[in-house]
């Protein structure tokens, strides 16, 4: 009986696992344990990192895993990375199951950066209102650039206020709705997104909310993964799963 990891915290592995729950495959969802209360699955969830490659390793050979899928997040890379150690030393076929990034269409105004240092930097100049939709864990590499108005947007409510001297905290989890989003910037009289190239729908509410109010944004890039087998469909990876034997990878 194949026994399937899923490697979680995405609209996408939450997408997969209703088919598998639904298929009846063996599988179990894996989370890291970033917020208080993840999502529910209607399949069985792990909770917490595994100690590392060698962790992950011995947690393939413990649980005879037959399958991994890597439904992470593109910015998750560490866990990414080693999935993809840990499936070779093994030897346990890996695929992801990911989104494309975002592409620019007409009447967006969006600034490219290669990460969150680098948007730091492009903050320097004078005070204007900044909508830092990154979550909590990048926060304070932006006090660096005091000199602006943050609206931050964190999953869960922060033990401590963050330490950026002017901001305003909303507590709210996606997915999140572009109307939404809109009368939160408008509300904030936001002047410049800042945000991830995500990609999804679970995250693209601001950007369309920009679009629409024209306003500039400032897009980090993806970090750089290892090469791996990507889906962007859950059928795809649904067939791999069904397949992967009969093709000895
Ligand atoms: C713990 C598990 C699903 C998954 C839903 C997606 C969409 C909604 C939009 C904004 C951007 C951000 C953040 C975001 C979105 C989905 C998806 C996505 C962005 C949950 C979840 C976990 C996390 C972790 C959390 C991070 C944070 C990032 C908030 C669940 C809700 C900003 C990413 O407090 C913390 O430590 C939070 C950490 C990693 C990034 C950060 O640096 O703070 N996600 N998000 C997962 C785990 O423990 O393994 O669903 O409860 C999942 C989702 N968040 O099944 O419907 O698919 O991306 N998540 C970003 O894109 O920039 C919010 O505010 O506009
Ligand atoms: P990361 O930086 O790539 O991973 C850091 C460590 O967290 C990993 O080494 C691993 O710990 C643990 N980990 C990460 N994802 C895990 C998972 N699904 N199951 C078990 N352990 C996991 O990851 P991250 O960026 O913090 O993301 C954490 C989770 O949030 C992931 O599930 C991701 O899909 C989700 N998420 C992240 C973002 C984002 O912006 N980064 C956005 C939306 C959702 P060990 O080394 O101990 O195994």
């Amino acid at each position: 009986m194949p026994s399937i990891l899923v490697l979680g915290g995405t609209t996408e592995a939450s997408a997969l696992a209703v088919r598998l729950a639904a298929r009846g495959d063996a599988a179990v969802l894996s989370y890291a344990g970033r917020v208080a209360t993840p999502k529910a699955q209607p399949l069985p969830v792990r909770v917490g990192g595994f100690g590392g490659v060698d962790g992950l390793t011995a947690y393939l050979r413990t649980h005879r895993v037959s399958h991994v899928v890597d439904a992470t997040h593109p910015f998750a890379a560490r866990i990414s990375a080693n999935a993809v150690a840990a499936c070779a030393t093994v030897g346990v076929p890996l695929v992801t199951l990911t989104r494309p990034a975002w592409q620019a269409v007409a009447g967006d105004r969006w600034t490219h950066v290669a990460d969150i240092d680098a948007a730091v930097a492009a903050l320097a100049g004078p005070p204007r209102r900044v909508m830092l939709a990154l979550g909590r864990m990048h926060v304070d590499a932006f006090l660096a650039q005091p000199q602006h108005h943050y609206l931050l947007r964190f999953v869960d409510a922060p033990d401590a206020p963050p330490a950026l001297p002017q901001h305003d905290l909303v507590v709210d989890r996606g997915p999140f709705t572009a109307e939404g989003d809109r009368r939160l910037m408008v509300a904030h009289g936001i002047d410049l997104v800042v945000c991830k190239n995500a990609g999804g729908s679970g995250a693209e509410a601001k950007l369309i909310a920009a679009r629409a109010l024209g306003l500039p944004v400032l897009l980090i890039d993806r970090p750089v993964l290892p090469v791996r087998t990507e889906y962007s469909r859950v059928e795809e990876v649904l067939d791999w799963i069904d397949h992967v034997a009969d093709r000895g990878v």
